[in-house]
């Protein structure tokens, strides 16, 4: 460690340049819109602005999840919110969110337009509107709200701590790697231990627990986040290992992780949704196919 350690902070903190790093440019030390913009409204009850993220997904999953049970009420158009290009600052997208992240809902069915931010109480909002992924039974219900809200807690130590000093912060930190390594390990473990005694997190039934922690530690156990895993192990979560599989074997789990997707292989990557045809026919692929005939 050199420069790092040899900086002092002033009195008073002023945003006088960029930090540095993959998202630099979006960050910024203060709230609301940056410029007017309406959102786009679709035909369907639910109106959804994301991004193919570990945050994003958790709605898609959850929404391909209740239509898989035949919840029509379920039907939702995926508006695509490019963070890179400051979507999320759009006086629209503010109203719907005032935290200018993603993902936010609006519930077009309710007497009049309902806004709900911040993934898990978009998935609880979903789960009690429909009945569905939240057991019936206090103890089950209960453990699946405490995962639930353990993810929430627990994954900006993984994304914001561990993968912004291990994949995207300008230089590589070794106090800062360390420490939140150790916590992303820890992490896992609890989760191991948790899955080494139930089959999902809140018991013998898949739930939006599991729909919650899916996107970040199972993507983290099956190497789809940051480059890590052999830095980590984590072959060695075995428990871990074998959920993460279960529930990606899930067609909704699949369908889900397509939408707002924009990166990877083209044929997963389904920018918009607006109806179910679109994941036949509007894949990057399928567009690209369709362009260059
Ligand atoms: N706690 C929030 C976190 C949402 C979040 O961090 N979203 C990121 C993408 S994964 C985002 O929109 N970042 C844009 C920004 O920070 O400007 C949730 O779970 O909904």
């Amino acid at each position: 460690m050199t420069s790092d350690t040899e900086y002092v902070p002033p009195k008073v903190w002023t945003w006088d340049k960029e930090s540095g790093g993959r998202f630099a440019s979006i960050n910024r030390p203060i709230a609301g819109p940056t410029h007017e913009k309406e959102l786009p409204v679709g035909r369907h009850p639910l109106q959804l602005y994301s991004l193919g993220t570990p945050n994003g997904v958790k709605v898609t999953i959850m929404l391909e999840e209740l239509l898989a049970r035949g919840h029509e009420g379920a039907e939702y158009d995926a508006w695509l919110i490019r963070i890179g290009d400051g979507d999320q600052f759009g006086s629209g997208f503010v109203a719907a969110n005032p935290n200018s992240k993603i993902p936010a809902l609006v519930d077009h069915s309710a007497p009049k337009p309902r806004r709900v931010f911040e993934s898990g109480s978009i998935l609880l909002y979903l789960a009690e509107k429909f009945g569905e992924f939240l057991p019936k039974d206090p103890d089950a219900r209960t453990e699946c709200l405490s995962w639930l809200f353990w993810q929430m807690g627990s994954a900006p130590y993984l994304g914001g701590g561990f993968g912004h000093f291990y994949a995207y912060a300008p230089v590589k930190i070794e106090y800062a790697i360390n420490r939140f390594a150790m916590e992303a390990k820890r992490q896992l473990d609890v989760l191991d231990r948790r899955l080494a005694e139930t089959e999902y997190l809140a018991g013998d039934e898949y739930t939006i627990a599991d729909i919650a922690v899916f996107p970040w530690y199972g993507g983290l156990a099956k190497g789809w986040l940051y480059d890590a895993a052999e830095f980590l192990q984590v072959q060695e979560y075995r428990n871990v290992q074998r959920w993460a599989d279960a529930v990606f074997s899930r067609t909704p789990v699949q369908r889900g992780r397509m939408v707002n997707r924009v990166f990877g292989d083209p044929a997963l990557q389904l920018h918009e949704r607006h109806d179910e045809s679109d994941f036949d026919t509007e894949t990057q692929d399928k567009i690209a196919a369709d362009t260059n005939a």
